[in-house]
């Protein structure tokens, strides 16, 4: 393994933004914000800065030393303003340090992505080598050794990806059972209409949300009741249903005290908590969205069943890339060919 190299990243989702935050970590920190005429901040400070080049100025940010080798420029999130900021700062990056640290920089890409907070600490663990190390560590065992941690490190891979991956949700059920409104307090925001006129929702619609922390792509579907075959009703039902089937939770929305039958493979919920005799197990999302959320936020708990809180000193696949390489080294008979897998993705600048 070389000298670390310095990695330059942008933290904030893409695209415009009132603020992008840009992060530098690794050697030469001095040096190259110099290339925006700034001092390198101590651990801690918070200072305001004109970012310039020459007598240009380019922006007026917040310098961020957050330790001696890590430190952050919080910019305005015009995209060509960042690109353009990126660019001065990489500018001859390579040159300073050729070391490949492919393990690592996947695990970055991983992090600015990640969908929840929960991700994107994970990711940030590995990023700062803890893969690296365990499958170092691994690499000194004995044969039985190995593969009993190689085995674990694919259990964790597959809770990690939980966090890093969102898991598609459905909402079915009858027309008016208040899939649209539980829809709008799961998403945090009015995002479809909703009214007492059955048929109101007809394309599904997705959107990405975050349940007890867990990431979800959510789907709102038509009601589904009988209607005529081919009518733009049935349509829309033939494509929610379709969502509906590729998702891993669909939850089925019974109003309380409606019988109605749910298929099987969904999970029931009962809405409309504010009618008379409902009990408190019944969620209301139109006068008590939170409550609503949390409740569903609890049922997709236990649904996922991920396990024990996450410690983020575990080591963990976070990419597909590294995950497949983890289950492959796993499931090899002969250890000289998981070691020489494990090997290769060590050295290699593009595992
Ligand atoms: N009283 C009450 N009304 C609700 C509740 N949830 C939804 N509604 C109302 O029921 C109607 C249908 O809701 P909507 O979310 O559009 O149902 P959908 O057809 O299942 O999407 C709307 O007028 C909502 O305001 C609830 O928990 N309590
Ligand atoms: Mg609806």
């Amino acid at each position: 393994m070389g000298q670390p190299r310095l990695e330059v990243t942008v933290l904030t989702p893409a695209g415009p933004a009132g603020v992008a935050v840009i992060e530098l970590h690794g050697p030469d920190l001095t040096r190259v914000l110099g290339r925006v005429g700034v001092s390198c901040p101590t651990p801690g400070e918070l200072r305001l800065a004109h970012l310039c080049v020459g007598e240009e100025r380019l922006d007026e940010a917040l310098i961020c030393g957050r330790t001696a080798d890590r430190v952050e420029l919080h910019v305005h999130g015009s995209v060509p303003l960042v690109q353009e900021i990126m660019e001065i700062l990489g500018a001859g990056l390579a040159a300073l340090d050729g070391a490949q640290l492919a393990l690592e920089e996947a695990c970055w890409q991983a992090m600015s992505s990640a969908p929840s907070e929960v991700g994107a600490r994970i990711a940030l663990g590995q990023s700062e080598g803890l893969l690296r190390s365990e499958l170092q560590r691994l690499m000194e065992l004995s044969d039985g050794g190995l593969g009993s941690g190689l085995a674990d490190l694919c259990e964790k891979g597959t809770r990690a990806k939980r966090w890093l991956h969102p898991t598609r949700v459905a909402l079915q059920g009858p027309p008016n059972a208040g899939k649209s409104t539980l829809f709008n307090a799961l998403v945090g925001h009015t995002r479809v209409v909703t009214s007492e006129e059955a048929g109101t929702t007809r394309d599904p619609i997705l959107e990405a949300t975050c349940l007890a922390g867990w990431p979800v792509e959510l789907v709102d579907t038509a009601g589904l009741r009988p209607v005529g075959a081919g009518s733009l009703e049935g349509r829309g039902q033939d494509l929610g249903q379709r969502l509906a089937d590729q998702a891993e939770v669909v939850f089925h929305l019974v109003p309380f005290g409606d019988a109605v039958e749910v298929p099987e493979r969904t999970h029931k919920l009962i809405t409309h908590g504010d009618r008379a005799g409902a009990p408190d197990s019944v969620i209301d999302a139109l006068h008590d969205p939170l409550g609503a959320s949390q409740h569903v936020g609890r049922l997709l708990g236990e649904i996922l069943d991920t396990g024990p809180a996450w410690d983020f000193s575990w080591a963990v696949p976070c990419t597909m890339g590294q995950r497949d390489l983890v289950q492959r080294a796993a499931s090899m008979e002969d250890p000289a060919g998981a070691r020489s897998l494990i090997a290769a993705a060590l050295a290699s600048p593009s595992g």
